[in-house]
């Protein structure tokens, strides 16, 4: 029986997929969004405790035992199914404990907040960033003063939804450090290691050098909020203001070495939208990491156009510092398009030059790529098809996956899509299972002949990167050129190396799987990286 506590705050972290699906998203990802608004009332006294779907498996039992005369439950959630599952674990909570305060807060209830004091399960929601906000929305509600006194909200006055004033975004400096000791790390750990049965999501490479065999200790880390770029397909221009706030280089080594003496990671998964903004930032973290030997690899999200800019030095810097993976979002292969959303990638003139200076000093890339903005041309479809399989063929091994577009509430090219006829969800529920889509492409109409080239390419790809390992003189290294050579040129009519690699495993009497190792998890996220 937990004793009833009017200091007690109650985070919940929603499954990010549906378990019932069998499918599960990669461990790695710790609930850093409840951490970082834990930050201030943790290290104020208050009793903050959380919940996360992925480790709890008894999380309602939990949640029931710990609100019972807590002071608030509070939870955040990502367009995908967490708003499903939020939004349910939220209506029993709040079935059960009308009374107790509900907060939300994160990238989806900052671009539709209204849609949860609607549906009831909200008394507020916290737009963008949310250390300070959550601070002082714990102290109104301790304090019983008002909420409308809160810059940053959306709440309900006189039965309609209010916004209270604007919340400037602020730097690290603003508030403590982690409370590490909110998690059981070794939980995640053990889930790293052994997955089970479920498709895992969203998981990465592991580091090519990794040795076989080592335990996975995977640790996610936070170190800069927002990101400058106003790309149309993506929400953080708006939730954001284009602001970047960061942790400076030196101070996020030593933070990140606190962590490694306590929890003993060996690889960093920054969940930083857009680490490498500022190359002195990247460079003094990455001198400090060589100075200690770099002691664990590392990877994050760099833009196309800064990893063009950047000194030569500042790469061989991330090589030396066992940044093992840089992610990158290309989004787009025509300047046309690259117009269009805003991103600007110059293209012909930077891309292959910088994947090239990741690639070439043994850092594996991730590039990503979107077709079906509104109102894309088929041709400019054709282009990204073509570009992405070109890098593909280019960099083996690294990733040149294509996803289809997708309105997300907050961005420039969701209006766009509406302008375009997009009948968009209207209830949680169905907001939630509207990104359940992977190669589900009904509601966005891209044409035929589009949708057959980019299947062919992905299957190419897939088999193409399959015999990565495979030695150039071995017959699979010949099917292996077979593929990139079709990838290069962009001829997907017949599949040749395909049919010689099934006859290859019939004559050879091995099984497909035994012939090659092929590594499904293709291992980057099937969004737009912004950077
Ligand atoms: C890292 C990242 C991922 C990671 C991890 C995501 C995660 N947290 O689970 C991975 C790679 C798994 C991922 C996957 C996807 N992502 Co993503 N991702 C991001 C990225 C780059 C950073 C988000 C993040 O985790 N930051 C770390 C935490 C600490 O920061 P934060 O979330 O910003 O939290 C702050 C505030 O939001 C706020 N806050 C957060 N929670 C709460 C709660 C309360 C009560 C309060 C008051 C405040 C508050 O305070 C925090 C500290 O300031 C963003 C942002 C961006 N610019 O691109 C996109 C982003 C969140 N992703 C997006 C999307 C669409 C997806 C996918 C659905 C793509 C797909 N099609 O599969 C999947 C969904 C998978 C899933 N459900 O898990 C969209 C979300 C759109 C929306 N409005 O919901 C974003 C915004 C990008 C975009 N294109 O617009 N993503």
């Amino acid at each position: 029986m937990i004793r009833r506590n009017k200091k007690r705050i109650v985070l919940f972290m929603p499954h990010r997929a549906d378990p019932g699906e069998g499918v599960r998203v990669s461990p790695d990802l710790l609930p850093l969004e409840l951490l970082q608004i834990a930050t201030l009332p943790d290290s104020e006294g208050y009793e903050v405790h959380v919940v996360d779907a992925m480790v709890h498996d008894d999380y309602l039992k939990r949640l029931m035992e710990l609100c019972d005369g807590a002071l608030l439950f509070a939870s955040s959630c990502i367009l995908g199914y967490q708003v499903t599952h939020g939004a349910e674990v939220a209506r029993a909570i709040r079935q059960r404990f009308p009374d107790l305060p509900i907060v939300w807060g994160g990238w989806f209830p900052s671009v539709l907040p209204e849609r949860y004091l609607e549906e009831g399960i909200a008394d507020a929601v916290g737009l963008g960033q949310g250390e300070v906000t959550f601070h002082e929305i714990v102290q109104a509600i301790d304090n019983g003063t008002s909420l409308e006194d809160v810059a940053g909200l959306c709440i309900t006055v006189d039965g309609k939804p209010h916004y209270t004033a604007h919340r400037e975004v602020v730097g690290f400096d603003a508030f403590p450090d982690v409370p590490w000791h909110l998690i059981d790390f070794e939980q995640y750990v053990k889930l790293q290691n052994h997955p089970g049965k479920s498709k895992l999501r969203h998981r990465l490479p592991d580091p090519v050098d990794f040795p076989k065999g080592k335990e996975l200790r995977i640790f996610s880390y936070f170190s800069s909020f927002g990101c400058p770029e106003p790309c149309t397909f993506c929400c953080s221009p708006e939730v954001t203001g284009k602001r970047w706030k960061a942790i400076p280089g030196d101070l996020l080594f030593e933070r990140l070495e606190e962590c490694r003496e306590r929890f003993d990671f060996n690889i960093v998964r920054f969940q930083d939208a857009n680490f490498g903004v500022a190359e002195k930032r990247s460079n003094a973290y990455c001198d400090k990491l060589i100075e200690a030997g770099s002691p664990y690899w590392w990877n994050a999200t760099y833009e196309v156009e800064t990893i063009a800019r950047y000194k030569p030095e500042s790469c061989d810097r991330l090589a030396e510092a066992k940044c093992h993976l840089v992610i990158l979002g290309a989004e787009a292969g025509s300047e046309e398009q690259q117009a269009k959303i805003k991103k600007k990638i110059d293209i012909e003139k930077n891309l292959e030059k910088a994947l090239g200076r990741i690639y070439d000093r043994g850092i594996a890339t991730g590039t990503t790529w979107i077709i079906g903005y509104p109102g894309e041309t088929r041709e400019s479809m054709f282009t990204t098809i073509d570009v992405a399989a070109q890098m593909k063929h280019r960099f083996p091994g690294s990733a040149s996956d294509i996803f289809p577009f997708r309105p997300i509430p907050g961005s420039e090219d969701y209006r766009n899509a509406l302008e375009h006829g997009y009948q968009p969800p209207t209830t949680l529920e169905e907001w939630g299972s509207c990104l359940e889509y992977k190669m589900e492409i009904d509601d966005i109409r891209l044409p035929e002949d589009v949708v057959w080239r980019w299947r062919r390419y992905g299957a190419t790809a897939s088999f193409y990167d399959g015999l990565v390992h495979e030695g150039a003189s071995s017959v699979l290294g010949l099917l292996q050129k077979i593929a990139g050579w079709r990838l290069k040129r962009g001829f997907y009519t017949f599949p040749i190396e395909q049919k010689l690699f099934d006859i290859y495993v019939r004559l050879s009497g091995q099984t497909q799987q035994d012939a090659i190792e092929i590594d499904r998890t293709s291992g980057v996220t099937p969004h737009p990286v912004q950077s």
